[in-house]
């Protein structure tokens, strides 16, 4: 499930999709991008405050061509996603977090944090609604989506 990607940088989208994507910081850059002022909670270093920049990840995620049902609502509940840093740090997300239908939650995969391009660490997960940092996963190689069995 954390297969990284071959390219600096890049992110390895893989699992329920028509076919692997690689894409890297710049591409993610194509992508409608949004600006956030967040504030999270770490255990060891307190408060933090940052800006980050950068596509939603429902939009790189349906750019990545999901092999999901869209017609109906509850079939996408299934879903799940994980992000995997280059440490092998992991976060899981419901589908239904970012899915508009359902909570449309502004989560990004940041392309530049305060103003410092990702491109060599890789992009970072933004999610505003935390108040914990630990989901904010820096250095992203891979992004699998996975469905519970039936
Ligand atoms: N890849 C990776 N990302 C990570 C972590 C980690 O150990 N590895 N720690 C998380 C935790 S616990 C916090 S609080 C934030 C810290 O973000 P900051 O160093 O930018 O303040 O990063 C998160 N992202
Ligand atoms: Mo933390």
């Amino acid at each position: 499930m954390s297969r990284p990607a071959t390219t600096t940088g890049a992110v390895l989208f893989h699992g329920r999709l028509e076919e692997p994507l690689e894409l890297t910081v710049e591409e993610l850059r194509a992508l409608p991008s949004h600006r956030v002022r967040v504030s999270f909670d770490c255990l060891s270093s307190g408060q933090q405050h940052h800006g980050f920049e950068g596509p939603k990840l429902w939009d790189v995620l349906r750019a990545a061509r999901p092999r999901v049902d869209f017609k109906g609502r509850k079939q996408r509940l299934r879903h799940l996603l994980t992000v995997t840093g280059a440490d092998g740090h992991c976060a899981v997300l419901s589908w239904a977090e970012i899915d508009p239908d359902f909570g449309g939650q502004q989560i990004l995969l940041a392309t530049s944090i305060d103003g410092t391009p990702l491109d060599e660490t890789g992009p970072q997960l933004v999610i505003p609604a935390d108040h914990c940092g630990a989901r904010y996963v820096s250095g992203i190689t891979a992004v699998w989506l996975g469905s519970v069995p039936e």
